[in-house]
């Protein structure tokens, strides 16, 4: 008899370009792991309507990410791929968490709150940002989740959904697998390229802070060209030099070389010579990975998206029935 896999989960928010610290943060890790776990990958459209968007733009987003996982190596024959909003026990799970085991205090802790709502005021923000922790913590309890690779901006979050899992299991019934974060060490934060204090983020307001996996080759060319160096002329990796450490590495993570071999290629080279190996590096994965992009086929996408939906909603429906049954709601 073959042993039982241990569920690994995570997802995507629709909210803007993919760029390739989502893609080396997060999504290139699920390929091994699908290899090993039971996989579930999800497009998460309800966190992404908790800041004002576009509904059109959504919808045609929430397929591009399906695309995306599908052009990176996620195998719909090995992991389960589905939109969040088409399972509706993500929304009742949260409810229940909010109610059961979510406190006010928790959720004034979570930096990314802050740093989100830092904009418009944190009077103006939607509930639902506030709450969005908690939403994420039922999409990894529902499924049973062990495993759930994020970049290391998500980590309070997990460590959030840890606590929530652990409260509701002492107080009510163990129903719940406490779920561990996995992260990459050198590609766990991807920085801004215009701004190696912040991280790359798809909704950042320029477009030179990020390099979309969608992204031309020439806009590619022109975002590492006008990418911020530090002062000096010397390849250096060190927290002195925090933007072209950040570059280094991007270009390790798509390189098979540590950031030492890389400082010692350029060691007499300067910042020019640098950012064209660089490029170079991104281009070998970006064109092969687009050109699989473009030639997937909209109404497979969604086949498989509703396959997904099925598996993942049977999945949920018998957790679901678990939790209502404790807490006298069946
Ligand atoms: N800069 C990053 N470096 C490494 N990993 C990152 N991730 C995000 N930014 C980086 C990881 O990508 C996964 C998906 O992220 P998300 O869609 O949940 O949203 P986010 O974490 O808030 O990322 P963004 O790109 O900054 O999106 P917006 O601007 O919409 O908020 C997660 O695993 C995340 O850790």
């Amino acid at each position: 008899m073959s042993e039982k896999k241990l569920r690994t989960f995570s997802g995507v928010q629709p909210s803007g370009n993919l760029h390739i610290g989502n893609y080396l943060g997060a999504i290139r890790n699920w390929i091994d792991l699908q290899n090993n776990f039971e996989a579930i990958f999800c497009i998460v459209d309800w966190h992404a309507i908790t800041v004002p968007y576009n509904p059109k733009e959504l919808k045609k987003r929430v397929i591009e990410i399906a695309k995306i996982y599908l052009a990176a190596g996620i195998d719909p024959n090995k992991s389960i791929i589905f939109i969040q909003s088409q399972v509706k026990e993500h929304a009742e799970l949260a409810w229940i968490l909010n109610a059961t085991a979510a406190r006010v205090s928790d959720l004034k802790k979570m930096t990314q709150f802050k740093d989100k709502s830092l904009k418009k005021g944190e009077g103006n923000a939607s509930v639902g940002l506030f709450d969005y922790p908690v939403l994420m913590a039922a999409d990894i309890l529902l499924y049973d989740t062990k495993i759930v690779p994020v970049g290391e901006d998500q980590l309070q979050h997990i460590e959030l959904t840890r606590t929530l899992a652990r409260r509701f299991n002492q107080k009510f019934n163990s129903l719940f697998i406490i779920p561990e974060a996995k992260i990459n060490q050198t590609s766990s934060r991807i920085m801004a390229l215009n701004n190696p204090q912040v991280k790359m983020s798809k909704s950042a307001e320029s477009e030179y802070n990020y390099i979309a996996l969608l992204d031309s080759i020439e806009i590619i060319e022109k975002k590492i060209r006008k990418a911020v160096t530090d002062s000096g002329s010397v390849i250096e990796y060190s927290d002195k030099k925090p933007a072209l450490k950040n570059l280094i590495n991007i270009y390790a993570s798509f390189s098979d070389k540590s950031p030492e071999e890389i400082v010692k290629i350029y060691q007499n080279k300067g910042y020019a010579d640098f950012k064209q190996g660089l490029t170079k590096m991104v281009l070998n994965f970006l064109i092969p990975f687009q050109k699989k992009y473009n030639s997937l086929d909209d109404e497979e996408v969604l086949e498989i998206l509703n396959a997904g939906k099925q598996k993942a909603e049977y999945l949920a429906q018998i957790k679901m029935e678990q939790v209502r049954k404790t807490l006298g709601l069946n």
